[in-house]
């Protein structure tokens, strides 16, 4: 795709999606970071004699789903952990910075917070409902109403580990909603999102997205999007992640830059820091970007 075809569909529909600008090696590293954690897990619940099986010969997709299956366990999330050398190297890959730079201009702070998704078979809770980004953003707390980055332009980065199909439940857009403005919805029990309306009844027909590796969705945070249930027997292992312009932008708007001041507050209150990415040539190192977390969370 040409840059002015990738600009050009982000800007008609709120999302765009690039197939191969991650090489295939350069997920490697991620891959084997969970394939480890899911091995420390097994060990553990096999040690406590909770599993019967460390069901080591599953393939990288089924070994989670065969482990949670035998536990009867259904996580929302991934619960071990996503602060690494294996993120920064993903968060700083140079195929989804051109991209970055196209969507947001120069500078751009990464939120830190990655969500790496176990999307487990038939899990209800991981078939998150139609939902905008910016409304996770803003609205932290169960029941929380607030509107912070309406008005601030936000990328997620969607990067699949595994093959994303309908059937394991990729994600699916409206095109064109992010025109429609920050929408009414609120956090439930389960932590997750629902709009206020029936998004569906405006009319415009969802686009699922299935996508291999190598590939990245990049998604606008005001663009609706929603991801149906998993109906294999195997993982749908992806990560996303987010940037922001950077707060000290001279170009930022005022209410850009109100809405990028509560984000890196947001950030920083929860302990985390922000990875600046100057360009692609400065931008802190792996070591710069630990000593600064390591520094915070003293
Ligand atoms: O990966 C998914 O299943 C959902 C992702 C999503 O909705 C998001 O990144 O906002």
């Amino acid at each position: 795709m040409t840059d002015k075809q990738i600009r050009g569909d982000f800007d008609r529909d709120g999302y765009v999606v690039v197939k191969d600008i991650i090489d295939e090696r350069e997920l490697d590293p991620i891959r084997d970071f969970i394939a480890s954690k899911v091995d420390e897990f097994a060990i553990d619940k096999h040690g406590k004699g909770e599993l019967t099986s460390f069901h080591e010969h599953e393939s990288f997709e089924r070994r989670f789903a065969a482990i949670c299956k035998e536990l009867d366990i259904n996580p929302r999330g991934w619960e071990f952990g996503s602060f690494g050398r294996e993120f920064y190297d993903l968060y700083t890959l140079p195929g989804v910075l051109k991209v970055l730079r196209l969507l947001l201009g120069p500078e751009v702070s990464n939120l830190g917070r990655p969500s790496l998704r176990t999307k487990l078979p038939g899990c209800v809770i991981t078939s998150f409902p139609w939902h905008q980004d910016s409304q996770y953003v803003d609205q932290k707390g169960v029941g929380v109403r607030a509107k912070h980055t309406e008005h601030l332009p936000m990328v997620t980065v969607w990067v699949p580990l595994v093959e994303a199909t309908i059937e394991n439940g990729c994600c699916w857009v409206l095109p064109g909603s992010h025109r429609w403005g920050l929408l009414g919805g609120v956090r439930g029990e389960d932590h997750n999102i629902r709009m206020e309306e029936d998004v569906e009844a405006r009319g415009v027909e969802p686009v699922p997205v299935p996508l291999e590796p190598g590939g990245a969705l990049f998604l606008s945070n005001l663009c609706v999007h929603t991801s149906k249930l998993n109906t294999t027997d195997a993982c749908r292992w992806s990560i996303d992640y987010r940037y922001f312009p950077t707060p000290g932008r001279a170009s930022l708007t005022p209410p850009q830059r109100k809405g990028a001041d509560f984000v890196q507050n947001t950030i920083l209150e929860g302990g985390g820091v922000p990875l600046v990415v100057i360009s692609e040539n400065e931008r802190p190192t792996w070591e710069e970007w630990e000593r600064e977390v390591q520094k915070a969370s003293a």
